[in-house]
């Protein structure tokens, strides 16, 4: 038998000269400074909610926070880049002055990328994966952050309206090789790089649900894998749960996500999918230990 997918990748993960050390699974907390978010838009939309949301979640063990003042729901209208800063600046500068834990911004514009990290941030969260914006690679590299390389197919207002693929596992797999020799060529080094095959972004039910069967291919990439499953629309489609009632369905997918080696969930429920992780990380290292891998 061969080695688990936890044990064929490096689990260091570099954000601006920073290790974050990814050996057991992590949880980023998700914290959206938007009107529009589908879960949680208008809750944080005021920098001290925004701020005591932030420190409230790494209390309750999230190792990063991902902030980010754009949503990207399917149909989401895009938000121009000085609103966007905006929303972001206060709160980040806050929650950077309160914590030491990286700061991830989620954002596809190189400029508020730059001015955020200029505020503190570590970690740039790109749906794109660089596609966008032509200087994001540039950022990146000058600052030596952390970047995620998210897969999505179309954009963001048109993504759901027919997602296609011939073998989705295996385009995502090709995207992130294609995306990480992109982000090789403008001098992003291989340890700085998060993948993440971007669960609900030009997918549907079939396509998420086969990634998250088959997450163990991804993490046979060489870097570490993050899965964004939390509340998100597929739960709807198999329990038939509204948005507030759908933490069972992220928890599954979670426990899911992290057995087959996922090693940062991007969650809203930072508590109880710590519960999650742990129970399951458990489990998995007790099944590693029979095996002779540890
Ligand atoms: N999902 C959302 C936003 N950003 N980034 C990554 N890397 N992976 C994801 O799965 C992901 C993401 C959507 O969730 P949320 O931020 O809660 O909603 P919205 O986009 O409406 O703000």
């Amino acid at each position: 038998m061969n080695t688990l997918p936890h044990t064929t990748h490096p689990a260091v993960f570099k954000a601006r000269g920073r290790l974050i050390p990814l050996d057991a699974p992590v949880l980023m907390g998700v914290l959206n400074v938007t009107p529009d978010s589908f879960s949680d838009g208008g809750r944080y939309l005021d920098p001290a909610a925004a701020v005591g949301r932030a420190c409230a979640m790494i209390e309750e063990g999230a190792a990063l926070i991902d902030i980010g003042a754009e949503s990207s729901r399917p149909g989401s209208e895009p938000v121009d880049q000085a609103e966007e800063i905006r929303r972001l600046l206060p709160v980040v500068m806050e929650v950077c002055r309160r914590t030491t834990i990286p700061i991830s911004i989620d954002t596809t514009k190189s400029h508020v990328a730059r001015v955020a990290l200029d505020a503190g941030a570590a970690v740039i969260n790109d749906i794109s994966a660089l596609r966008f914006d032509p200087h994001m690679g540039d950022v990146v590299a000058g600052t030596g952050a952390g970047l995620v390389l998210m897969h999505m197919q179309g954009r963001p207002q048109t993504m759901q309206q027919a997602p296609s693929y011939g073998d989705v596992v295996r385009e995502v797999k090709e995207f992130f090789v294609e995306r990480m020799e992109a982000a090789r060529a403008v001098g992003i080094g291989p340890e700085q790089i998060l993948l993440d095959p971007g669960i609900g972004f030009g997918k549907n039910l079939s396509h998420n649900l086969s990634l998250l069967a088959h997450l163990e291919e991804l993490t046979a990439l060489g870097r570490p894998v993050l899965v964004g499953v939390s509340r998100k629309a597929f739960i709807e489609q198999v329990l038939g749960r509204p948005v507030g009632e759908r933490l069972l369905g992220t928890a599954a997918a979670v426990a899911v996500a992290v057995l087959k080696g996922a090693r940062v969930l991007r969650v809203h429920d930072v508590g109880q999918m710590r519960d999650v992780m742990e129970m399951v990380e458990a489990i998995r290292e007790a099944r590693e230990q029979a095996a002779g891998w540890l």
